[in-house]
């Protein structure tokens, strides 16, 4: 076939095409083979990510694509001038942890994790609600999950572990476990670390509640990390402002990884339809298709099996409340 000859617009673009191609290839001379990463932190716009020899590089996103968060699995070129290094692909993700953030966003929290840690404390408080928020996540991903219940070494009288029981008796029943711990003292940490050392978790639950402290428990030597953290992230040390993953120390021959996420005031699932939260609140299960009306919402409908069974205390009124607000806030999102 004969040759079709360019015009002059098409030569000067075909010209400008071959000029930029080459000015890439001379900019990205240095760049390492590509590699398997596991992400470690997010910071700015730049993530911390670690090689499969446990070293760290500060490593640059190729564009479009996407936000990333400590969990993330992706592929990674060394630039060997700078000691950094460039994403360029981020592997198909297990599931990813996230909540509504600001103007309708999602903020991430975690990613590729296999359970999660709700954890609460004698201080500030347990809150019934933000446990049952967790739960919902929990439901929403399909993930096991369990309680910690930290700074147990506050408890100074039987009344107060009394009124704890109380709280918790619900969750229990629920067949969800439940770790009191003391950071603090070590108390009570070894099967929480039996546990955490054949998973990927993270530790979610308010701010203050003895997340990083935990770590830092769980992990001694997790000091220099954080330092060393600090050092390449610029980040502060003291409040949790980005999730980051750390290795566990070996026990009973595993590894597991643990995901310390920043406490938030207020947490929320992503909003979802009533069947959907219904179903995420295990205890309703007996008497959900009970109801008078099939659409029932369990608010002023007569004849409701579930506010029924909240006045014969076969349900929890917290439990109840708890649903009623969830799905209230959900409306509220739905309908902006
Ligand atoms: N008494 C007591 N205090 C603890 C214990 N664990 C943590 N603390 C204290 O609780 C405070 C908050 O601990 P952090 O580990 O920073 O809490 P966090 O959950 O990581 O908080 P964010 O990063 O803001 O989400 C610190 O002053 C800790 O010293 C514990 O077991 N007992
Ligand atoms: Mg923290
Ligand atoms: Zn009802």
């Amino acid at each position: 076939m004969p040759k079709r000859k360019l015009n002059k617009q098409q030569t000067t673009q075909v010209n400008k095409r071959r000029s930029q191609n080459l000015t890439y290839a001379s900019n990205h001379q240095h760049l390492g083979e590509s590699q398997d990463g596991l992400v470690i932190t997010n910071f700015g716009k730049k993530l911390l990510v670690e090689d499969k020899n446990g070293n760290l590089y500060n490593c640059s996103i190729r564009q479009h694509l996407g936000k990333m968060v400590a969990g993330d699995e992706v592929i990674w070129q060394t630039d060997i001038e700078k000691n950094a290094g460039i994403v360029t692909f981020l592997k198909p993700r297990r599931q990813e942890l996230s909540r509504p953030g600001f103007r309708g966003q999602t903020r991430m929290i975690a990613a590729n994790i296999d359970l999660l840690a709700i954890v609460g404390a004698i201080e500030p408080g347990i809150h019934p609600d933000m446990l049952d928020r967790y739960l919902v996540v929990a439901y929403q991903l399909k993930l096991p999950v369990f309680i910690v219940i930290n700074k147990i070494d506050l408890i100074t009288s039987d009344k107060q572990w009394q009124a704890i029981a109380e709280i918790l008796v619900t969750y229990d029943e629920m067949d969800i476990d439940i770790y009191p711990v003391s950071a603090q003292t070590n108390q009570s940490m070894d099967k929480l670390r039996g546990l955490l050392s054949t998973n990927n978790s993270v530790f979610v639950g308010q701010s203050g509640v003895g997340k990083s402290s935990l770590i830092k428990t769980l992990a001694p030597d997790i000091e220099i990390k954080t330092n060393q953290l600090s050092k390449s992230t610029r980040l502060g040390k003291h409040t949790t402002t980005n999730s980051i993953l750390y290795h566990l120390p070996e026990f009973n021959g595993n590894i597991g990884n643990i995901i310390d996420s920043p406490g938030v005031r207020q947490f929320s699932p992503i909003a979802c339809e009533l069947q959907e939260l219904e179903q995420a609140y295990q205890d309703f299960e007996p008497f959900l298709g009970k109801c008078k009306f099939n659409n029932c919402t369990h608010t002023i409908e007569p004849k409701c099996a579930i506010k029924q069974a909240v006045e014969d205390n076969k349900l929890s009124y917290d439990r109840y409340h708890s649903f009623q607000r969830l799905m209230d806030e959900f409306k509220k999102t739905t309908n902006h």
